[in-house]
């Protein structure tokens, strides 16, 4: 099975404590931050709980797309867990959680003002002492000894490796193996290029040495169906071996190709010959048969996957007594930063979300969002006499809208999208086919295509997020209701 995380959650990385493994992804300017997953086998993840569950402990209000949550490691040492994080365009910078359990409460965290750089590593060696390994643009990769209960540098930063030389080497890993120390980095950006590369040293500070080998993985040049492999963690696997996430994309067309899912996590295996690790090519292989989620009001939204910009779910959305979700506009739609969404990853590249919506007493509906500049949704008001559903595309500052009428009373609002051709004979050169489509609740007959749209402009490689497509629930003006949410999805 892989991706073994579909929908955006990139930047994976694993722990494994007394048999069981822990996983984090980075959210950006979403909340709650920071998901952890646990698994026994790698394959079948559960989500047990959110790093960040309050605002406070990111800080991410005011940060801009594409900021906030970068890269987290996720590590156990001392029976804690703890996972550091660089907050990017935000005062907190680098921070430092702990928790007893990972499924949380995780801690306010500690802030180490000396590590200005991104995707922080954490490794202690046999005095206890704690590293942080990060990178910094144009810097290499970094580190420095630091009193985590202080958040207070030990010495100054240290460079610690380059590199093989490409562009933009990051997400730095640092392990020890016997007698020796590896350091595991990414290299040559997190697009096409994207590489895994490995050096070797006696101590925690190095020095380092590349692999004559590397990279260890990456996709660039190939025809995989999955692109952008990079930036991994190494972990024991259950049979003994090794085992290595990272995060790759699933992107749909010919020569030029595009992802509407995001950057998500993916499996593969790795071989130790003559000290060095060699790692399998990443196979995709997407979970066979489809599925359909009805959200249950009974689940704390949180619980369930859903997140929205810059608060948590419970900020923006309540479920009245009727297990109704119940979002109120602020008269801003998904331009705004502190939108009334609350949604979920479209983990499938062919996928329809849609719900039943109660319009009467304000305006909303369904939406896809990338990011500020990159949206597109349905919504719906209602008078005694009609309900009119609007259609809006948001693209790089540019928005159209399309009008129908449907007779008043709830309607049905869905978002659908299929993968278009691969093949350069047909004009569906690449990405997804979208449709915002509505139809009387009462009728479902009534069904209108508003709109049909070309999904390579709503991509993780043409909107200016980090993220993937998330699909949500939005309002703009007065109370709007929700029912019969369903996600359905497949490959
Ligand atoms: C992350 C960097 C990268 O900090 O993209 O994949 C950045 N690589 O390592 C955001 O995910």
């Amino acid at each position: 099975m892989n991706p073994i995380l579909p929908g955006f959650n990139p930047d994976p990385s694993v722990v494994l404590v007394d048999g069981a493994y822990y996983l984090v992804t980075s959210t950006f300017e979403y909340l709650p931050g920071m998901p952890v997953y646990r698994s026994e086998d790698l394959e079948n993840w559960t989500l047990i709980g959110h790093v960040a569950t309050r605002e406070e402990q990111i800080g991410i209000r005011h940060s801009p797309t594409p900021g906030g949550v970068f890269a987290p490691t996720i590590r156990f040492h001392d029976g804690r867990f703890h996972v550091i994080v660089s907050v990017m365009f935000n005062a907190r910078g680098c921070v430092v959680f702990t928790a007893d359990a990972p499924e949380g409460p995780w801690s306010d965290g500690v802030e180490i003002p000396a590590v200005n750089g991104i995707d922080p590593d954490l490794a202690w060696d046999d005095d206890g002492v704690a590293y942080v390994t990060y990178a910094v643009m144009g810097q290499g990769i970094r580190q420095l000894r630091v009193d985590l209960e202080t958040g207070e540098a030990l010495e100054a930063p240290r460079s610690l490796w380059s590199g093989t030389g490409m562009h933009a080497p990051e997400g730095p890993h640092l392990y020890r193996r016997g007698d020796d120390w590896y350091l595991l980095i990414a290299e040559g950006g997190t697009e096409r290029g994207h590489a895994v590369a490995i050096a070797r040293g006696t101590s925690p500070d190095g020095p380092f040495e590349g692999f004559a080998g590397n990279p260890i993985l990456t996709a660039r040049s190939t025809s995989s169906a999955v692109q952008n492999v990079g930036h991994a963690d190494l972990v024991d696997a259950p049979d003994g071996g090794t085992a290595l996430v990272a995060l790759g994309v699933r992107p749909g067309g010919f020569t030029r190709s595009f992802s509407p899912l995001g950057r998500e996590t993916f499996l593969t295996r790795v071989e130790w010959i003559d000290g060095w690790p060699h790692a399998d090519p990443i196979v995709v292989a997407p979970r066979a048969g489809s599925v359909v989620e009805e959200l249950d009001p009974a689940v704390p939204l949180e619980q369930s996957g859903w997140i929205a910009v810059r608060r948590t779910p419970s900020e923006v959305a309540s479920i009245d007594a009727a297990g109704r979700v119940i979002l109120t506009g602020q008269g801003a739609d998904l331009r705004d930063p502190l939108p009334t969404f609350v949604g979920r990853r479209q983990q499938h590249l062919v996928a329809t979300f849609s719900a039943r919506v109660d319009a009467s007493t304000g305006v909303g509906g369904v939406a896809a969002r990338h990011a500020e500049a990159h949206w597109f949704g349905i919504d719906a008001h209602s008078d005694g006499e009609v309900t009119a559903v609007t259609a809006h595309a948001a693209l790089a500052g540019f928005t159209h809208d399309w009008y129908a009428e449907l007779p008043s009373g709830e309607v049905v609002l869905s978002i659908r999208s299929r993968e278009s051709s691969s093949e350069l004979s047909n004009l569906e050169v690449g990405g997804d086919r979208i449709q915002l489509v509505a139809a009387s609740a009462g009728d479902l007959s009534s069904e209108v295509v508003l709109a049909e749209l070309d999904g390579r402009y709503w991509a993780y490689e043409t909107t200016e997020s980090f993220t993937g497509r998330v699909l949500g629930l939005y309002a703009v003006d007065g109370t709007v209701a929700f029912t019969e949410v369903t996600y359905g999805g497949s490959a």
